[in-house]
């Protein structure tokens, strides 16, 4: 086998999110300890990188409770070495600053940062389910008609001046569409994000670019354009095309995001189980292709994250 095949694949699980709302699906975890049970188990089946949101554990609700945070990371902290990787997009209904609150404190190895604003269409998920099991589910669905994710050159700044020069914090660039990529190029030159970059490409948000596999080579065409060989990339594909697209992002030479956050599914029609489940499989079809998964060491090497050990909490 070539060493170009026998290639460390980054899986990147999204536990929970902010999207998705408990009646969607009964897997889905809400709580601090339903958060760290499934992401441990998603680093047990290969998840090197865990993405993590927090919710209210009453109702659901997206939360930015940095009590709620530290109670995720002190649990799977306890039993996991897995890359933690705290949003900083949170839910579009925070303020940057209730956004920022948690990463500021737990001072993690990787952020996630939104390269720029954007509509973030959920209201299509409202008209999908009925019988809701708390009433802000189809009000916070239907409030994305109207509110921007936003997420200004100064947020931008703000989030690596503040995570990455302060804390050392390495980023999860998410790319919703191809102009974010130039704009990843821009703080690339201004040196404000340096090598190796960790460019996710996210298809399928509606307000951004579709997920289909012409839109994949032509963000990763444009990325290699303006990029070089400063960046390595992964692919998140919300819905159905999660395994599909993220498949051809490993083919393409990349890395891959996977979980209950972007998607419910393990199959068409049929939810998911949990994010382990989900991981299993991208895990299967990376070792049918002929590679093998990072570890989380191995993912810190090849993103020279900082270590665990500088990790507050
Ligand atoms: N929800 C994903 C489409 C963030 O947390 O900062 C992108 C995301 C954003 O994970
Ligand atoms: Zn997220």
């Amino acid at each position: 086998m070539s060493p170009a095949k026998d290639r460390p694949v980054i899986i990147t699980c999204a536990v929970t999110g902010s999207i998705h709302t408990p009646t969607m699906s009964p897997h889905l975890p809400i709580t601090p300890e339903e958060i760290a049970e499934q992401a441990i188990a998603a680093a047990q089946a290969g998840a090197a990188i865990l993405h993590l949101h927090a919710r209210d554990p009453e109702t659901g609700f997206p939360s930015a409770d940095p009590a709620l945070f530290q109670e995720i990371v002190r649990r799977i902290r306890e039993r996991s070495d897995a890359v933690l990787n705290i949003s900083t997009g949170g839910s579009s209904r925070m303020s940057l600053d209730e956004r920022l609150a948690a990463p500021r404190l737990i001072k993690p190895e990787m952020c996630s940062l939104n390269m720029g604003s954007m509509n973030f269409g959920l209201f299509p998920m409202a008209e999908r389910h009925d019988g809701w099991k708390h009433a802000w589910e189809p009000e916070f669905l239907e409030a994305t008609r109207s509110v921007i994710f936003k997420n200004s050159f100064e947020d931008i700044e703000t989030i690596l001046d503040d995570l990455g020069t302060g804390n050392g914090a390495r980023f999860e660039l998410e790319c919703y569409d191809v102009g974010h990529l130039q704009t990843v190029a821009f703080y690339r030159r201004k040196g404000l994000l340096k090598a190796p970059l960790f460019v996710q490409f996210v298809l399928g948000v509606l307000g951004g670019i579709d997920a289909a596999p012409e839109q994949l080579l032509h963000l990763k065409a444009t990325a290699d354009r303006l990029l070089g060989s400063d960046y390595q990339f992964s692919v998140l594909a919300a819905g159905r095309q999660q395994i599909p697209l993220g498949t051809m992002g490993v083919i393409l030479g990349g890395n891959v995001r996977v979980g209950l956050e972007d998607n419910l599914t393990i199959a068409r029609g049929r939810l998911a189980s949990s994010n382990a489940e989900q991981v299993e499989k991208m895990r299967r079809i990376i070792e049918e292709l002929g590679h093998r998964v990072a570890t989380p060491d191995e993912a810190r090497a090849l993103l020279a994250l900082k270590g665990s050990s500088r990790v507050d909490a």
